[in-house]
């Protein structure tokens, strides 16, 4: 894959998307391809094959989900199972059959077991029950590594799996319905340090523990192994260290400013207790994580206020 590879970036406008697409345009790419929700429903069979039979790429990073936290997977499992079982079958089928040279599939750190053993290896996948509040989108995330290995034992197509940990950066989703935990602090905090609120409510207890990847390190992983990598066997993305809730949570109070009460809100589920990645697969294969937690959210935070300030619809 070079500057005049025909590139493929289907979810260019999500957080992993818009991420893939600034790696790349950083390195000169001049093919890159990308099609708006308006232009291409994802979910249509049809239109996915005429698309890639107009658009010929080579290479496909399948960043295209339908993603949210732990609230969202609880409250909308129908539509986390559909959209992606739909969005995943037609961009697998359709690089497969208009002979894509690689695809590279994105899976998540929650499709592992709720209970496996700490730090989790690639091997772990399907040794234990899931956690219930986003089973459907584990098991349709699952399904897509499954047609992944498939396509490539039965046709020899080349795709990959990453399973990349919580991701977060610029360009993530702040809306605190649908967010996941670190977005939705920082949003929290922001606003209570601007209006002076006397506490920010936390969900859960605050004990489970979460690693979290600057979403630029997985953007820069995914173009390593798109380069380098030709397995059927997943890998772990991630930085290889967690913290608890709270801690997180008394990081961006301080890196917002705030210096109210956090206030634990017991009724909202805490979710897997903790999904520490083992990267050492990926640390053999010559990549490590390089953006710091305390930075990156500083990174992140400045993000949200440019566009706040700017008020894009963030
Ligand atoms: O990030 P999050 O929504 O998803 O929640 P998961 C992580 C932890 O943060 C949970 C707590 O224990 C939440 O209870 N939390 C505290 C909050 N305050 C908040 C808040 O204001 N908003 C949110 N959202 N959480 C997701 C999966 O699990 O992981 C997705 O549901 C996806 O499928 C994602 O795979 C990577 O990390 O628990």
């Amino acid at each position: 894959m070079d500057a005049h590879s025909r590139i493929y970036v289907a979810g260019h406008r999500g957080l992993v998307g818009s991420a893939i697409v600034r790696r790349l345009e950083s390195e000169g790419c001049q093919e890159l391809i990308t099609a708006s929700r308006e232009r291409l429903d994802l979910r249509d069979e049809g239109a996915m094959e005429e698309f890639f039979a107009r658009e010929q790429p080579e290479f496909v990073f399948l960043a295209a989900a339908k993603v949210g936290g732990i609230l969202a997977n609880a409250s909308r499992p129908a539509e986390f199972l559909r959209d992606n079982l739909a969005i995943q079958t037609n961009v697998i089928h359709s690089a497969w059959k208009h002979g894509v040279s690689k695809l590279l599939f994105l899976g998540s750190s929650c499709i592992y077991p709720k209970f496996a053993p700490q730090p989790i290896r690639e091997e772990y996948l399907l040794t234990g029950e899931l956690e219930p509040t986003n089973q459907a989108y584990a098991i349709a995330k699952i399904a897509g590594i499954q047609m992944c290995q498939a396509y490539r034992q039965q046709y020899g197509f080349p795709a990959i799996s990453l399973m990349p940990t919580n991701l977060y950066g610029p360009g993530d989703n702040f809306n605190l319905e649908s967010s996941h935990v670190l977005p939705a602090l920082v949003r929290k905090f922001h606003e209570a340090a601007e209006s002076g609120a006397p506490e920010v409510v936390i969900w859960g207890t605050g004990a489970p523990r979460r690693e979290f990847l600057h979403v630029d390190d997985l953007a820069d992983a995914a173009v390593f192994l798109m380069r380098s990598y030709d397995s059927g066997e997943i890998v772990n993305v991630g930085t290889g260290r967690d913290l608890t809730i709270a801690e997180l949570a008394g990081l961006i109070a301080r890196i917002t400013g705030y210096r109210g009460k956090l206030a634990f809100d017991a009724s909202r589920p805490d979710g897997t207790p903790r999904k520490l990645l083992d990267v050492s697969r990926l640390a053999r294969l010559g990549w490590k994580a390089r953006i710091p937690l305390e930075e990156g959210i500083r990174r992140t935070y400045q993000w949200y206020l440019e566009q706040a300030a700017s008020h894009t619809r963030i």
